[in-house]
């Protein structure tokens, strides 16, 4: 049964993101107006800084690289209030961004940037070794690495963020014209359902779409002025300005790029950044700014359910904070608001739907408490009888339709779902039909009242606190340890961390001659950054169950996890 949105359809503009975000008719507050503010220096970007930064930069792009429409700029950084000038920038002169997490080693890092092709790299001071090396090993010069943070390169060898605006202010460049439905605005990386980290084309309508899905799930309950008078929840008096958010999640995740980098340049909303999570200074800024909203992912409720530094700062601001990327507990979200008065209501998405499909509403938080929310305007969805469909095209496979209230797959149809994987037909082929419907590899079901909720995974991928793990990569590694002849990885729950943690099966070449294990994990470590560690151990075992045409039976992998863990 195809299900579609209960909110009305929305008219969006097929227009690119810079357009769409600095050149409205419709804004309603002034440039003037703050957007990003670091959490610790306090230092201020307002819209108009952003604005011109964005087009400065561009322009020293197209002056100082020779840039095309088309060009790959990869930034590898935590996030850092002089990214989105960075990503409009690289926009406007016609680029696509490709964001990396900054923990990968140099080979994860080498493999986007050899997958993406990109053309110029930015980073941060304290992680230009593991940049300088891995552009090395791809062809990247260093005056192709663009340096953030204060800190200026001595050598002139790579160029500071600043350097690069400053060649742009002298330069008369005009923005690029882009086909918006067409043109990759983002490539983020994404195991999708099997396999490898691959390239997820999301194209400027694709991210304008989910900009503007955004808005209307939070019913414009985010304000920037404080004035609006029909909020489901009303701002703590008094209402000085509007509302605030706490952007703790990394840009580099298209959770964090879209709600976080994007959204605020839109609803006009105050965000301030603070790059590395950590408990204490959370709740500091949440106080110190009255923070009304956060968006948060499961291992942070969990803080806020049980770690005793919580209950010492006003954390009353907060008028609804959002858990997303990975499941989440009713029990947890009614601990916290128990112990705090903090509403949590979740968000359900994937990098390959830019991101977000289920939001939770305001108004009725209460009722729908533990579920991801209803689906968002101008989209469509329908719960299917899981199939494996690894060797196929996913148009020539029909799924079988379940009705409201049974358990399946979701596939889902609507503006932002991507436009494939880059330089990756099969792979495309195998999770989105040539009429538009999209495979998530997520298993769940829909109540009466609309809203979701996901129950398991088809698809191989394991989250570490909201990160993607690909099992397939973590194989690859594994198998060129000596003495490694089979293995395969999982996923285990962590209640204690609230998340899963990847844990290994292994074959040893010889039984008799077993594998020091804490040398295995050893090497493993300084192979993979360190949200794919293998937290969950290593098992050793006789062989790995396998079907008939050699795919890992994970699901008796699971099962032989869940009987340990009860033995
Ligand atoms: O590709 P990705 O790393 O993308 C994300 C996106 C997170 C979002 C998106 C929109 C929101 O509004 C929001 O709050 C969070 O993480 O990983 C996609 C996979 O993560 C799992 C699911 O398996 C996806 O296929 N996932 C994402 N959100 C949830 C979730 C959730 N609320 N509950 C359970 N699993």
């Amino acid at each position: 049964m195809v299900t579609k949105s209960r909110h009305s359809d929305l008219d969006l503009p097929s227009v690119d993101i810079f357009t769409f975000l600095f050149k409205r008719t419709n804004r309603k507050f002034p440039d003037s107006h703050p957007i990003f503010r670091d959490g610790l220096t306090d230092k201020t970007y307002t819209f108009g800084d952003v604005q011109q930064f964005a087009e400065d930069f561009g322009k020293g792009l197209r002056s100082q690289y020779d840039w095309q429409k088309g060009d790959v700029l990869a930034i590898s950084s935590l996030s850092d209030i002089d990214m989105p000038p960075i990503i409009f920038g690289t926009l406007w002169a016609g680029g696509t961004v490709s964001t990396a997490n900054p923990g990968y080693t140099v080979r994860e890092i080498s493999h986007q940037l050899q997958d993406s092709g990109a053309k110029c790299v930015v980073t941060h001071y304290s992680n230009i070794e593991t940049v300088k090396e891995a552009c090395g090993t791809v062809g990247i010069a260093d005056d192709h690495i663009i340096i953030l943070g204060d800190k200026k390169d001595s050598t002139g060898r790579f160029k500071h963020w600043t350097s690069v605006c400053d060649l742009g202010k002298a330069t008369r460049f005009a923005a690029q014209k882009l086909d918006p439905k067409n043109d990759a605005a983002f490539l983020v990386y994404s195991s999708g359902t099997t396999g490898k980290p691959k390239g997820v084309k999301l194209s400027h309508y694709n991210i304008t779409s989910n900009v503007l899905q955004l808005q209307v799930a939070e019913r414009f309950n985010l304000t920037w002025d404080g004035s609006q008078t029909t909020r489901d929840i009303p701002l703590p008096e008094p209402r000085t300005g509007g509302d605030k958010i706490l952007a703790c999640l990394p840009f580099f995740h298209i959770y964090g790029l879209n709600v976080l980098a994007l959204s605020p340049l839109y609803s006009g909303v105050t965000t301030i950044v603070l790059s590395r999570f950590d408990v204490d200074t959370w709740c500091q800024l949440v106080q110190k700014h009255k923070i009304t909203y956060s968006y948060v992912v499961p291992p942070i409720v969990l803080y806020l359910a049980k770690h005793p530094t919580v209950s010492s700062y006003d954390l009353s601001s907060l008028r609804m904070t959002q858990s997303g990327a990975a499941p989440l507990t009713r029990e947890l979200i009614e601990q916290v608001y128990k112990r705090l008065g903090i509403r949590i209501k979740q968000g359900y998405g994937l990098s390959e739907t830019s991101p977000c499909l289920y939001q939770g509403a305001w108004d009725s938080w209460d009722v729908d408490i533990g579920t991801c929310g209803a689906l968002l305007p101008n989209l469509m969805v329908k719960i299917c009888e899981p199939f494996d469909n690894s060797s196929g095209d996913a148009a020539a496979a029909i799924p079988r339709e379940l009705g409201l209230g049974e358990t399946g797959e979701l596939h889902v149809k609507g503006p932002n779902v991507f436009e494939g994987y880059h330089g990756n037909p099969k792979a495309t082929a195998e999770c989105l039909s040539s009429d538009g419907w999209f495979r998530t590899g997520d298993v769940g079901y829909i109540n009466e009242r609309g809203n979701l909720f996901i129950t398991d995974r088809v698809k191989e991928l394991i989250k570490y606190k909201g990160f993607q793990v690909p099992p397939a990569e973590l194989e690859g590694y594994l198998v060129d340890f000596p003495g490694v002849v089979d293995c395969a990885v999982i996923g285990i729950y962590n209640k204690e961390l609230a998340t899963e943690v990847p844990r290994a099966y292994v074959v040893t070449e010889n039984p008799l001659k077993p594998l020091d294990i804490q040398e295995l994990q050893r090497w493993f470590s300084s192979r993979v950054a360190n949200h794919k560690k293998l937290r969950g151990g290593i098992r050793l075992v006789e062989q790995i169950p396998k079907n008939s045409s050699g795919k890992i039976l994970r699901k008796d992998l699971k099962a032989m996890a869940l009987a340990e863990s009860e033995a």
